[in-house]
């Protein structure tokens, strides 16, 4: 069991889906690559049924090191899903950038990137969420190692990013949404995020998102803007969105930008977790009805 209404280090999270894995009959877990400095990147997936090849709902959460209440809703959503949503099959890597996350711990609460030793600079870290091919070192992100935003050598660089990779790559053809769950802003966000281009699904993209924004704020009245990535919030070249979208063909591929607007940011407190979550689950249950 774990304590949802907490934030918890990576050991205590993999401990809890590892518990879960061994007690839960729904509950599978796999370690699908590792980090650079060794730890595993695990994905767990829920399924009532593995040999039905049932359409999966898959998230990749805590890509960026500081976004907390992303691991921590994952967690939520997976404690909460063991009862069963049976039609779907659902897949999680609830700490994606392990390093990253575990330096937000130790070091430096605010980390971003993952821990890469850049050759020839005194900066660590890539942004994994510049890192993927579409629009690879374009227009929102930086080929200096010190930037935030610093994309990498090269497009898939980061065997974090690999992982994610791999693993949309291995379910193709059943990825019915991927979902990138990040901090803050209050955002649904679809492709494009390259550039602002609207995809030529975007209308289908816009009802489903509205779908899952409506339900969202219905729970407590949290207010969400939603839309492409490039016309809502900013140009961010390299992502998992675009990437999952174009070159993986998930045409429900967005990022969440959950809570809040900034009063707090990335250091949500613990007692926002259950309500964040909460709202969230609603949504994506809301939008997952709507496609
Ligand atoms: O800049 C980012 O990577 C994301 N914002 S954050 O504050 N969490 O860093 C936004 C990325 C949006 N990307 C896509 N929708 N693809
Ligand atoms: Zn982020």
């Amino acid at each position: 069991a774990i304590d949802v209404e907490n934030y918890h280090t990576y050991e205590e999270v993999m401990a809890y889906l590892a518990e879960l894995a061994s007690t839960h009959p729904l509950v599978t877990t796999m370690v699908a690559g590792s980090s650079i400095e060794g730890r595993d990147i695990v994905q767990a997936t829920i399924s009532s049924d593995l040999s039905a090849n049932k359409p999966i709902a898959w998230f990749d959460c805590n890509i960026h090191a500081r976004e907390w209440i992303t691991a921590a809703t994952c967690v939520w959503i997976i404690d909460t899903i063991t009862t069963g949503y049976v039609a779907y099959d659902w897949k999680f890597v609830p700490i994606a950038n392990p390093d990253g996350y575990a330096f937000s711990w130790t070091n430096d609460r605010l980390w971003r990137k993952n821990r890469a030793v850049n050759p020839g600079s005194v900066c660590v870290g890539v942004d994994l969420n510049r890192n993927f091919p579409v629009g690879f070192g374009g227009a929102g992100s930086s080929n200096g190692p010190c930037s935030e935003t610093f994309h990498g050598a090269a497009e898939f660089s980061e065997p974090e990013s690999i992982t994610l990779k791999n693993l949309i790559a291995a379910d193709a053809g059943r990825v019915k949404t991927a979902i990138s769950m990040h901090s803050y802003s209050q955002l649904w966000l679809s492709s494009y995020s390259c550039s602002s281009a609207l995809p030529a699904e975007y209308p289908e993209m816009l009802r489903a998102m509205r779908a899952g924004v409506d339900a969202l704020t219905a729970t407590y009245g949290t207010v969400y803007d939603y839309g492409s990535t490039g016309t809502v919030l900013y140009i961010a070249s390299g992502t998992t969105t675009d990437h999952y979208y174009k070159n993986e063909g998930v045409v429900h591929s967005y990022t969440i930008e959950l809570r809040d607007t900034g009063l707090y940011g990335f250091e949500l407190p613990p007692r926002l977790i259950v309500p964040t979550a909460t709202e969230t689950w609603n949504g994506i249950k809301a939008f997952i009805n709507a496609i």
